[in-house]
């Protein structure tokens, strides 16, 4: 099993580049974001408690993100590995990750950070609000809201993973396809 936190500030390109790494490595996606937003729109109570979460820019409680991502590897336990996209987000996150994959003799191998500039994905997720209905998208000062809980709740994962020795960033200013194949190269010599 090979498993991979992909990493990095909000808009930095988690979820695009998370989709080429599930294909080239047959691993199993969970993004947290994804899930959110699935029960929101389900309206599960699950979705209805981390709407007003998502919709300030607002992290969701660690009580709630922690158990629905145990649920969700628990549930998709024949794969062969998981690439988490967005968790975690906190030190307690990261610790219950740790704990968690190891009661199931499981550990993560890598975490890889998408390094760009907030300048850069100020115009990315603007973008991308004027083409979906994600209302974190659409205000600046809800963009710049989550820069701030990333700087303040998740940035110290840096130090965290670091200390591991399972830290590596890559450069994700660039298309698309560009930092695809950094991130290909990086997975090929850890592997
Ligand atoms: P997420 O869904 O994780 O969203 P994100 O950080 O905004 O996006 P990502 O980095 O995946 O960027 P993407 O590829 O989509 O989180 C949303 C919210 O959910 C959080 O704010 C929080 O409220 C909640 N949440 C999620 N996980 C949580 C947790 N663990 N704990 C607590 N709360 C949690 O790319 C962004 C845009 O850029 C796209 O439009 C894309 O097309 C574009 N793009 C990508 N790469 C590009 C490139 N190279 N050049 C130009 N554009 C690019």
């Amino acid at each position: 099993m090979f498993n991979i936190v992909i990493f990095g500030k909000p808009g930095s390109g988690k979820g695009t580049q998370a989709n080429f790494l599930k294909e080239k490595y047959s691993l199993y996606h969970i993004s947290t974001g994804d899930l959110f937003r699935k029960n929101i729109s389900n309206k599960t109570k699950l979705g209805i408690e981390a709407k007003s979460y998502l919709d300030k820019g607002d992290l969701v409680p660690d009580s709630v993100t922690i158990k629905m991502l145990e649920n969700e590897v628990l549930s998709n336990k024949k794969v062969n590995g998981y690439i988490f996209d967005g968790f975690p987000r906190t030190q307690n996150q990261a610790e219950s990750l740790d704990s968690f994959l190891s009661s199931i003799n499981l550990k993560i191998n890598a975490t890889i950070a998408l390094d760009v500039s907030e300048n850069e994905l100020i115009t990315r997720l603007l973008d991308r609000g004027k083409t979906t209905n994600r209302s974190d998208d659409q205000d600046i000062e809800k963009i710049k809201n989550r820069f701030n809980e990333y700087n303040t709740k998740t940035s110290i994962l840096i130090n965290f993973y670091n200390k591991q020795g399972k830290f590596y960033s890559v450069d994700g200013k660039g298309s698309v396809n560009d930092i695809t194949l950094r991130l290909f190269s990086l997975v090929d010599s850890l592997i």
